[in-house]
């Protein structure tokens, strides 16, 4: 029997509500198929292993992960450390560490979720954006100079390698290639991001050369937000850099619903590394620890981490089981309007994942 090495690290707020759900989800399936097994090790990186360190991981904490198939993460972001702390020291450590360039968002409406497109029918809205996750925007390049006096100035630089965009361009071609409709949208802001945007866009009419059965277009950041409400059908894979698609997919997920259901995998591409898939969302400190959260995004991403490793029909199955649950109102969360907690819905998908086994026995 296959037995994959899954590092969990639930990291910080709901993270530690909803990736143990995830763990119980992935046991759960394992059991039911018989065919694959999990092997966990669990890491309690983060806001606590902060205040007790000083580090949100140890130095040699990528050397414990190296060896593992998959990652299913939580959240970095705790209310009392700052933002920019917790997310270099832990999630951006990793995803540049393992070099995962390629973050792939789905976004579709689910059977049951009340999305709030007045004019938009389930069908009408199924994307997925890749956003590059190594370089761009948060590169980390920059500095801060003369703090606290009237002189001060501080940079961000923006990085873009021509290396770096043509291998998440070819990634997204790949992507959209693979889907029915074969259709790519690269989003830039090549109007006012003369140097670094202007070269994104000659890479993408390069790539597209090796992609001619994919039909794509461009259109700019800012009229991207309007076309994803106004005209969602007319989009499929969109491909956006580091800033762009991290702003992009939040509204992708709200508009198919909530935050808490949409799911994301960082992935090595080329397989030298480890990937790691968590739900979109962070800490969500109004509603950690108190059972709320919608563990949904983190089902959809074990989805993906199941894809990733290969197990297709596992990852169909578990597929099936989420939309069982998005379909029953009483299975909703908070963020759905709902009263259902975490471990009820949890448990609901376990059951769920038990009942088909028996069946197909
Ligand atoms: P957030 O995603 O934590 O929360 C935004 C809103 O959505 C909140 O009202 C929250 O209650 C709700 N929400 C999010 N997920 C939910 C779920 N599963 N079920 C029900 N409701 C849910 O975003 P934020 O408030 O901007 O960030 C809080 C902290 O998380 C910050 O420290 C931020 O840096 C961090 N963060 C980390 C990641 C990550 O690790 N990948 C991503 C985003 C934010
Ligand atoms: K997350
Ligand atoms: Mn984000």
């Amino acid at each position: 029997m296959k037995v994959y090495r899954i590092a969990t690290i639930p990291g910080d707020g709901i993270g530690k509500e909803v990736v143990p759900a995830g763990q119980q989800v992935m046991e759960a399936l394992a059991a039911a198929s018989g065919r694959f097994g999990f092997e966990f090790e669990n890491f309690d990186w983060g806001g606590d292993y902060y205040r007790q360190h000083g580090v949100m991981m140890p130095a040699d904490g990528l050397d414990a992960l190296r060896d593992k198939d998959a990652i299913l993460f939580g959240s970095a972001g705790d209310p009392d450390i700052p933002d920019h702390i917790t997310l270099w020291g832990l999630r951006l450590k990793i995803c540049q560490g393992f070099d995962q360039y390629a973050n792939v968002r789905p976004t579709r409406i689910l059977p049951g979720i009340d999305a709030p497109l007045k004019r938009c029918k389930p069908g009408d809205l199924d994307w997925v954006i890749v956003r590059e996750n190594s370089e761009g925007e948060y590169a980390g390049v920059g500095g801060r100079v003369h703090q606290g006096h009237p002189i001060e100035a501080a940079t961000d630089v923006t990085l873009m390698t021509r290396v770096g965009v043509e291998r998440v361009l070819r990634f997204a071609f790949r992507l959209a290639q693979s889907r029915p409709r074969r259709k790519l949208t690269v989003v830039t802001k090549s109007n006012a991001q003369r140097h670094a945007m202007v070269m994104w866009d000659e890479i993408a009419r390069e790539i597209a050369r090796e992609f001619p059965d994919v039909s794509w277009d461009k259109e700019l950041v800012d009229a991207m937000t309007a076309r994803m409400v106004n005209r969602p059908a007319s989009l499929d894979t969109i491909v956006a850099t580091n800033l762009h698609a991290d702003i992009l997919s939040d509204l992708a997920a709200a508009l198919a619903g909530s935050l808490g259901i949409a799911p994301t995998g960082n992935i090595d591409p080329e397989h030298r590394y480890p990937s790691m898939f968590e739900p979109i969302h962070g800490s969500a400190f109004d509603i950690m620890g108190k059972g709320l959260a919608n563990p949904v995004g983190t089902f959809w991403s074990v989805v993906m981490l199941l894809e990733h490793l290969g197990e297709h029909e596992a990852a169909a199955q578990l597929m099936r089981a989420i939309e069982a649950v998005t379909a029953d109102t009483t299975m909703h969360t908070g963020d759905l309007d709902g009263t259902a907690t975490t471990a009820q819905v949890t448990d609901r998908v376990c059951q769920l994942l038990f009942a088909t086994r028996r069946k197909s026995a």
